[in-house]
């Protein structure tokens, strides 16, 4: 290994290795962020709702649309909850309870996934029962780690 290999791999990893608080210029910033992106969430995931609830006509197109928006953002509140950005809606169990939270992020972004593939089914009720499925996931996480 040469000279700067020799350096540059171990600070590679040492920088790969941080904790997530290291993304954010500070932790008010992953406090901002996890919400920005939860109500981002919210917005798309309304719109298949009104579809889901007959609010809005069925629209296959627009729902698949909206679900692959959810479905890229439910990959990213969970680098924002790392420790020392305790704080916001979050309940302190996130951080004592990491495994079940992580178990709830993991099986949001498989639901999410099966959002999509729901959507382009172009069948309303296959849709609706991947969307309550979806949301009956949103809520074990928010009533067991979200305080308000
Ligand atoms: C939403 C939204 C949530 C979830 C939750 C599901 O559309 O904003 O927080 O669904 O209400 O129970």
């Amino acid at each position: 290994m040469n000279r700067i290999a020799k350096f540059a791999v171990p600070i590679g990893a040492a920088v790969l290795a941080l904790p997530s608080l290291a993304q954010f210029a500070k932790p008010d910033d992953a406090v901002k962020y996890r919400q920005s992106a939860m109500f981002l969430q919210s917005q798309h995931f309304g719109r298949i709702g009104a579809m889901a609830s007959g609010r809005a006509p069925f629209d296959a197109a627009a729902a698949t649309a909206n679900a692959q928006v959810v479905a890229e953002l439910v990959r990213l509140p969970w680098a924002a909850f790392g420790a020392g950005t305790e704080g916001g809606k979050a309940k302190a169990e996130v951080w004592k309870e990491q495994v079940r939270f992580k178990e709830l992020g993991d099986q949001l972004i498989a639901d999410a996934d099966k959002l999509v593939a729901s959507a382009q089914s172009n069948n309303l009720d296959t849709l609706k029962a991947q969307f309550n499925a979806t949301a009956q996931t949103c809520k074990s996480c928010h009533d067991n780690f979200r305080s308000r």
